[in-house]
């Protein structure tokens, strides 16, 4: 596949039990189940265990802010599929769980997104890992924190991006 110019910060600290972390979001229905009902479906197949699970987090729209709150965590996983492998059994889990793509940062029953996989940095029109948006988003880097607390991204710690953030607005639900 064609790789393009751009270009992604380096990953280090990543725990060694873990090959990847992925994010998970969902403003729609009962999302403390939805969350649930995603990490049971991520696990069914043998092909990804999830090994560490975050908090949950009751977070304020990021972005596109008129639409509902959302519930966010993280958990790391193991798996021998490669970085492009994981990102489709992801989305076979959105698609399986009724995602209805509307618009972009809209409302969603479900998203799984990658993180980071191991200390690999790739882009390609498909992927683009470590997710460019992390230092951004405090409903990211909060749960992210409690599944690989030394994880640096770019030179950077999670509690340097989050402490350079407004992170009041992402509160722990159990
Ligand atoms: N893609 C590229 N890199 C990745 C990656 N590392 N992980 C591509 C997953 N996907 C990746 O994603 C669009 C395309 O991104 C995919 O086809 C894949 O090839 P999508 O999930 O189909 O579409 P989207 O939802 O519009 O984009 P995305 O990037 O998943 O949305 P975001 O950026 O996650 O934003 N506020 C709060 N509080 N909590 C949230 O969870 N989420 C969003 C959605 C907005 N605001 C939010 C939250
Ligand atoms: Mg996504």
């Amino acid at each position: 596949m064609a790789e393009t110019n751009c270009v992604v910060a380096a990953v280090q600290g990543m725990p060694p039990t873990l090959d990847a972390i992925l994010a998970l979001g969902t403003n729609m229905g009962n999302r403390v189940e939805n969350i649930d009902d995603a990490v049971r479906r991520l696990g069914a197949d043998g092909s990804i265990v999830v090994v560490a699970r975050s908090e949950l987090y009751r977070t304020a729209p990021w972005g596109d802010t008129d639409q509902d709150w959302f519930v966010n965590a993280c958990v790391g996983v193991q798996t021998e599929l490669s970085p492009h492998e994981l990102l489709t059994r992801c989305q076979a889990v959105e698609n399986d769980m009724g995602r209805i793509r509307t618009r972009h940062w809209g409302p969603r029953i479900i998203d799984v997104d990658i993180l980071a996989f191991r200390d690999r940095q790739i882009c390609d029109a498909i992927l683009t890992v470590p997710h460019p948006l992390i230092a951004e988003r405090a409903f990211v880097l909060v749960p992210l924190k409690d599944v690989a607390p030394g994880l640096t991204i770019g030179g950077k710690t999670l509690d340097a991006m989050i402490g350079a953030l407004d992170a009041s607005d992402v509160t722990r639900l159990r």
